[in-house]
C-alpha cells in the first residue's frame, strides 16, 4: 500500500506521512524522480492538479500532490500561491519569512490575521481524480520568529486559540489543526476507506 507524493518539500512529506500513518508514503526524491514541474496555475487547486497530473503521466502510479500557502488579510490574501516564491524564484524559507515581516512592519497586531490553505489532488492511473481543500485554524503573523519545529512560515504563524506558533507546537499538535490535515481528512472521506 504505497503512495507517491509529487513533492520535493520534506516538511510537507513528513506531515503527510504522519497523518496517513497506515500507508507507505514516498516523496519524489525517494522514488528518484526529478522535482521540476512548473507551477503555472493561479489557484492552489490548479497547481495541485498540474503537479499530480505531470508525475502520474511520467510514472503510471497513483499520485497525490499538495499545493499550499499562506494568506494574509492585510496583504489581500498574498502571498497565496506564491508563498514558496515570495522573496524570489529560489527563495529559502528564511528569506520568505523576512520579506513577510518587512511587508507587515507597520501593520498593527489586530490587523495581522492570516490562515494557511491547502489543495490536495489525487490522480489514479486511468485518470480518475479526487480533489479536496482545507484551511488551518486562524492565526496572526507575529513580528519575530518563535519556535524550532515545522517549516516555511510556521515560526511566525501564531494560533491565538493555542497560545503558540506552529513552530512551538509538536508535529502531533500542528497536525490536529493544520490546513494539510483538513485537506487529507476530506480526501479520506471521499475515498471512503477504498484502498489506494
Ligand atoms: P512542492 O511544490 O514540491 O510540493 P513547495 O515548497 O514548492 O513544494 P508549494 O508550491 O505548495 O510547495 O508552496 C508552499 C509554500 O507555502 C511552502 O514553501 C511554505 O513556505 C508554505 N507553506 C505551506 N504549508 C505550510 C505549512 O504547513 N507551514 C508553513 N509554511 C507552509
Amino acid at each position: 500500500n504505497k503512495l507517491l507524493v509529487a513533492t520535493g518539500n520534506q516538511g510537507k512529506l513528513k506531515e503527510i506521512r504522519e497523518i496517513l500513518s497506515d500507508i507507505e508514503v514516498l516523496g519524489l526524491s525517494d522514488a528518484g524522480i526529478e522535482c521540476d514541474v512548473e507551477e503555472t496555475g493561479t489557484t492552489f487547486a490548479e497547481n495541485a492538479y498540474i503537479k499530480a497530473f505531470e508525475i502520474s503521466k511520467r510514472t503510471g502510479l497513483p499520485v497525490l500532490a499538495d499545493d499550499s500557502g499562506l494568506e494574509v488579510e492585510a496583504l489581500g490574501g498574498r502571498p497565496g500561491v506564491y508563498s514558496a516564491r515570495f522573496a524570489g524564484e529560489h527563495a529559502t524559507d528564511d528569506e520568505n519569512v523576512k520579506k513577510l515581516l518587512a511587508e507587515l512592519k507597520d501593520v498593527p497586531k489586530d490587523k495581522r490575521g492570516a490562515r494557511f490553505a491547502c489543495a490536495m489532488c489525487l490522480i489514479f492511473p486511468g485518470g480518475r481524480k479526487i480533489e479536496t481543500f482545507g484551511t488551518s485554524c486562524p492565526g496572526i503573523i507575529v513580528d519575530r520568529k518563535r519556535g524550532e519545529n515545522g517549516f516555511g512560515y510556521d515560526p511566525v504563524f501564531f494560533a491565538p486559540e493555542y497560545g503558540k506558533t506552529f513552530s512551538e507546537m509538536t508535529m502531533e499538535e500542528k497536525n490536529k489543526v493544520s490546513h494539510r490535515k483538513a485537506a487529507l481528512t476530506a480526501l479520506s472521506e471521499k475515498l471512503k476507506g477504498e484502498r489506494l
